[in-house]
Order: C-alpha cells, then sequence, then structure tokens
C-alpha cells in the first residue's frame, strides 16, 4: 500500500471511479458482491426502464428500503477519505456510479455521477422537478408518486437499464478519465458499461490503473496495482494522509 501512497503523491491527475462496493461498509448493498440485491431480488427488473413504465409500484416498492431511506445511511472510512484526499489537491476528479449521494454527505465537491441521482424526480408529463425530501413525502401516503399539477408518473433521475447515460456527465467523466496519469477504481465489478470503459480511456491516455475490489473485474489483467479490501486500504490511505 506504500506503492499506492506514493503513486498518489506523485500523479498530477488523479481519477478515481466509485461504484456500489464502497457504500456496502455504510449498510447499502451493492448489486452483484457477496451480500448483494442480485442474491435478493431482480435488481435488472427493478432499474429496467420499460418494467418502470409499466410497473411502477414494482420500482417504488422495492426503492423504499434502498433509496428512500438513505436519510439514515451515513458515509464511511472511504467516502470521508476521499473528501479529505479531494481538499488536499491529491484528487482531481471522483467519477461514481453510485446513486446513495454519500460522496456529496462526505464533502467531495468534484463528484461525476454518471448514472445519475435520486436529488431530483421529474414528472415524465410535464416535466415539474421534486426533490427527494418531497417525493420521500408522497412516499409517505401513496405507493407510486404522481405529479400534483398534471396527475403524470414521477421519475427520479437516475439512469435505469435502457436509458442513455446523462451525456453532459458523461462527456465529463471521459474527459477526465483520458487526462488522468492515475485512475483508481473502487468497489465496481466493471460490468456495467459504459463507466466500464473509462479506465480504458486513461489507460489509452497513458494512465496507471489501480482496482480495489473483492471480486475479479475484467480489467485486472491491466492493473498496475491491484487490491481487495477496501476498508483495509482505506484505514491505510486515511492514517497516512491524516497523520502526516
Ligand atoms: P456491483 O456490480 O454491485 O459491484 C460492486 C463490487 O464491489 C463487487 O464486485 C463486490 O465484490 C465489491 N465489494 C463489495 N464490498 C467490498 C469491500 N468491502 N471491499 C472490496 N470490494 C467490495 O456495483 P457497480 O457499482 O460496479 O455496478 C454499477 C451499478 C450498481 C450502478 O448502476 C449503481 O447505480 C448500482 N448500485 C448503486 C448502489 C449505491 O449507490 N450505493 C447500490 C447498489 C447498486
Amino acid at each position: 500500500m506504500e506503492r499506492l501512497v506514493d503513486l498518489l503523491k506523485s500523479s498530477k491527475n488523479t481519477v478515481f471511479l466509485s461504484g456500489a462496493g464502497i457504500s456496502t461498509l455504510s449498510g447499502i448493498p451493492d448489486f452483484r458482491g457477496s451480500n448483494g440485491i442480485y442474491k435478493k431480488f431482480d435488481a435488472n427488473r427493478i432499474f429496467d426502464i420499460d418494467c418502470f413504465y409499466n410497473d411502477p409500484a414494482y420500482f417504488y416498492t422495492h426503492a423504499r428500503d434502498f433509496i428512500y431511506n438513505l436519510d439514515s445511511k451515513e458515509p464511511n472510512i472511504i467516502h470521508k477519505t476521499l473528501a479529505f484526499l479531494e481538499k488536499e489537491g491529491y484528487i482531481q476528479a471522483l467519477i461514481t456510479q453510485n446513486i446513495d449521494l454519500l460522496h456529496q454527505k462526505a464533502g467531495s465537491v468534484n463528484v461525476i455521477e454518471v448514472h445519475g441521482s435520486p436529488s431530483i424526480h421529474k414528472c415524465l408529463s410535464c416535466d415539474l422537478k421534486y426533490s427527494y425530501d418531497d417525493v420521500r413525502e408522497i412516499l409517505k401516503d401513496e405507493e407510486v408518486p404522481y405529479c400534483s399539477e398534471c396527475g403524470g408518473l414521477i421519475k427520479p433521475d437516475i439512469t435505469f437499464f435502457g436509458e442513455m447515460l446523462d451525456q453532459d456527465a458523461f462527456t465529463r467523466a471521459m474527459d477526465a478519465s483520458a487526462k488522468a496519469d492515475l485512475f483508481v477504481v473502487i468497489g465496481s465489478s466493471l460490468v456495467v458499461h459504459p463507466a466500464a470503459t473509462l479506465p480504458m480511456l486513461a489507460l489509452k491516455g497513458g494512465g496507471k490503473l489501480v482496482i480495489v475490489n473483492n471480486m475479479e473485474t475484467p480489467l485486472d489483467g491491466h492493473a498496475y496495482l491491484r487490491y481487495d479490501d477496501l476498508g483495509e486500504v482505506f484505514e491505510y490511505l486515511s492514517d497516512h494522509f491524516r497523520e502526516r
């Protein structure tokens, strides 16, 4: 791990890509990990855009214990260390596939949310915006939130399977990745595309790839450094950088 510290210190343009694995330490299950959502129910169906249109209650029922309870979830040592490293100038961009808002809660500023965010919801008929808190309030009484102005279905601004990614966010993510001299993937299985292509952009630009994940990923063979345990790595980084 000393080698990772050295890399973080010597790199001029460090980009992190986070996935659902980093929030398991905050009690939010990931998709494909050992206690992931895929083990319990069909996450493909919950986040499938056609299923959402046909049966929004299916999404909102499952999301109650997954997205609409985020107020009770706190950033862990990984989110906090990343925010600290950004503040100290060691991280230039943080790209996340997560939709749990914990990076922002920990204080990270330059966060690129490539799969959107539940902080905004929109009426699919009239485009009226609702905040996360608005929708959580509606869900206290209703199974599915509908627009108070026109009765249209309300959808969170997260990217479902079958939808295009937000082009502005993804373009920023691609630009940051292509410029990175150090690209660190944390807690992602790297199987969801196109986010999983971002490390390749860094490699093509001559950047070094580091992967921290406790299951194999398709890019392990390209990794300059490879670690399994996120908790261990971030305890080390936290101790090292905070105790200087
Ligand atoms: P994923 O496919 O579930 O992969 C997570 C990876 O993290 C797995 O390979 C795990 O083995 C690994 N992992 C879990 N805990 C640890 C640990 N303590 N140490 C090391 N490795 C660990 O998730 P991805 O992010 O790759 O997939 C992308 C999807 C998942 C995105 O669309 C997300 O929006 C979606 N998702 C997000 C959240 C969230 O916001 N917290 C939760 C669940 C799913």
